[in-house]
């Protein structure tokens, strides 16, 4: 009985960290002004999560990539977008100049 219990116990745990391979979630700050970070690579399929961090209003607008997205325009909460496209997406916040990032989908 006690083997069996083990046995439950590590599928258990390696169910739980199998999860973030097809499920994974990437998060970037938005401060002000910066994404944070700058630059990151993800796979395929990855949630992205932009999480606003600071008190001016920003956006998450893709102004050259293989797809094209946008947020609202927003001072709190969050924007996710699931990325299924491969390349590269410059991102940047339309209200800040120069508040740019570069995302990789690999
Ligand atoms: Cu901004």
């Amino acid at each position: 009985m006690k083997k069996a219990l083990a046995i439950v116990a590590a599928g258990a745990v390696s169910a739980a960290v199998a999860v973030p391979a097809f499920a994974a979630t990437k998060t970037i700050s938005v401060k002000d002004n910066l994404f944070s970070p700058k630059t990151t690579t993800v796979r395929k399929g990855t949630k992205v999560k932009w999480v606003w961090r600071g008190n001016a209003p920003h956006n998450v607008v893709v102004t050259k990539g293989p797809a094209k997205f946008r947020s609202t325009v927003k001072t709190s909460g969050s924007f996710t977008k699931k990325v299924t496209r491969r390349g590269t997406y410059t991102i940047v916040c339309t209200i800040h100049n120069g508040m740019t990032m570069k995302l990789r989908v690999k």
